[in-house]
């Protein structure tokens, strides 16, 4: 078995250590991120989900494997974020209120780093409140939603409406993202842009440009 097979399994079988030292052994033989990333990572996480959601993982299952998972993308970081990029713009990213997924938002988070932006992370169960004021005190020129639950999705909104009540929503492009989202949905919130993934993310944020 190779060592991308064994990573994912390591995923799978919940197992955080096995998942460092397979990651590192991947590294050590110059494994690119997004090899790591495609062929490992994220369909050992969509297994687990998998499981889950047919009832033979639970809960503490599902957060040990988070745990492999957040540990070997520690370890990826550096790859996906390399120095000698130019500085672009400024992204306040944060899962929305009553979420605690972070995994994907911290994917998007790495990137949007790799590719050259100061991302400031509010971390998870983000606020409307905590997204404004992060706003008035940061000055992004993007703010970056994550929702990974169909009931806090519907929190996304909230966030749109408090930014306009403050007079902020023309100063920063709002996107958003993460499993239970679609383009429809966005437009419909009126949000600026969805990203399907993290490297689709970044190529939002280039296209939309810096205000
Ligand atoms: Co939860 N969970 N979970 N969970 N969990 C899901 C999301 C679920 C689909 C599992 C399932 O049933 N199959 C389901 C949601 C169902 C729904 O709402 N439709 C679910 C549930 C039900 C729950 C709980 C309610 C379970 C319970 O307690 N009974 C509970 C809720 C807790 C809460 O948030 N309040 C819960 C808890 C947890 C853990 C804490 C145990 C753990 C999270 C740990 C952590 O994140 N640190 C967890 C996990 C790990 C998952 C699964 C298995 C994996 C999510 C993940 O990390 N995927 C997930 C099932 C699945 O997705 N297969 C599941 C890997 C990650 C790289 O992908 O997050 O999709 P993803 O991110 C992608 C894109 O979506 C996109 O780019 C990323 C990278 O490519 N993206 C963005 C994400 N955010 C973006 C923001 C952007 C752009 C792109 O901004 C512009």
């Amino acid at each position: 078995m190779n060592y991308l097979e064994e990573l994912k399994n390591a995923i799978i079988d919940v197992q955080p250590k096995k998942a460092e030292e397979m990651t590192q052994a991947l590294l050590n033989e110059g494994a690119d991120a997004q090899l790591i990333l495609k062929q490992a990572l994220i369909p050992g996480m969509d297994e687990v989900g998998r499981l889950f959601k047919e009832g033979e993982y639970f809960v503490p299952e599902v957060l040990v494997a988070a745990k492999a998972m957040n540990a070997s993308l520690n370890l990826v970081e550096p790859l996906l974020v390399q120095g000698n990029v130019p500085r672009m713009g400024k992204v306040v990213a944060g899962t929305i209120e009553g979420d605690l997924h972070d995994i994907g938002k911290n994917l998007v988070c790495m990137m949007l780093k790799g590719a050259g932006y100061t991302v400031v992370d509010l971390g998870v169960d983000v606020t409307a409140e905590q997204f404004v004021q992060a706003v008035q005190k940061e000055k992004p020129d993007f703010v970056a939603i994550s929702a990974l639950l169909t009931s806090t999705m519907m929190n996304i909104p909230t966030v749109i409406q408090s930014l306009q009540q403050q007079g902020l929503r023309d100063q920063v492009k709002v996107l958003v993202g993460g499993a239970p989202l679609t383009k429809e949905y966005a437009d419909e919130i009126g949000a600026d842009g969805y990203a399907m993934d993290a490297s689709d993310a970044v190529g939002l944020v280039r296209q939309l440009g810096t205000t």
